[in-house]
């Protein structure tokens, strides 16, 4: 009798990609929350919220690749995570450190990207376009964000609106729930 399914068994390379990848998600909601609590301890409550959230968007980011690579025949390893950065010198300091923390992580996707490629795993390329366009607003935004910083400078009454905005919601992470 012929069998007329297949299992499927994801590539090894792919899933240690992806493995990777699940990790850094991991450390990015960690790091953001750090972010938070330390923002919230300023009394910059916009800002703690905004982080609150991007912290939570992270984690989504997280599942989302641990549901993947679970349901596509591969092991999701749930990591540890290392201490992130507790203590910052200023609101400047944070929104820098997050932006240079998404170009790392823009460069691993890239990275995953050509794995895919070279493995010719076109479902996970096609599944990992949605990180590719993910990093993309998130560059933007934080590019945005330290705009807005570089603006205000030590002008106390510009950080009280700044922080206001982001209160108020008028810079916003995406919506994590949103598919492709
Ligand atoms: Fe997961 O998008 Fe930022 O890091």
């Amino acid at each position: 009798m012929i069998t007329l399914y297949k299992t499927i068994i994801m590539n090894t390379r792919v899933e240690k990609a992806l493995n990777n990848q699940i990790e850094k998600e991991a450390f990015s909601s960690q790091f953001y929350l750090a972010m938070a609590s330390w923002a919230e301890n300023q009394g910059l409550n916009g800002t703690s919220k905004f982080l609150y959230e991007h912290s939570d968007e992270e984690r989504f980011h997280m599942l989302k690749l641990v549901k993947f690579v679970n349901e596509r025949g591969g092991k999701a390893i749930i990591p540890a995570i290392g201490l992130p950065q507790n203590n910052f010198d200023g609101i400047a300091d944070v929104f820098q450190k997050l932006l240079d923390h998404e170009l790392i992580v823009t460069d691993s996707i890239n990275e995953l990207v050509d794995i895919c490629l070279q493995e010719k795993d076109y479902t996970t390329h096609n599944f990992i376009q949605w990180y590719v366009s993910e990093q993309l607003e998130e560059e933007a935004l934080a590019r945005t964000i330290m705009d807005k910083i570089k603006l205000i400078g030590n002008d106390k009454g510009g950080l009280y609106l700044f922080d206001r905005d982001l209160e108020n919601s008028s810079i916003q992470v995406s919506n994590p729930n949103a598919t492709v």
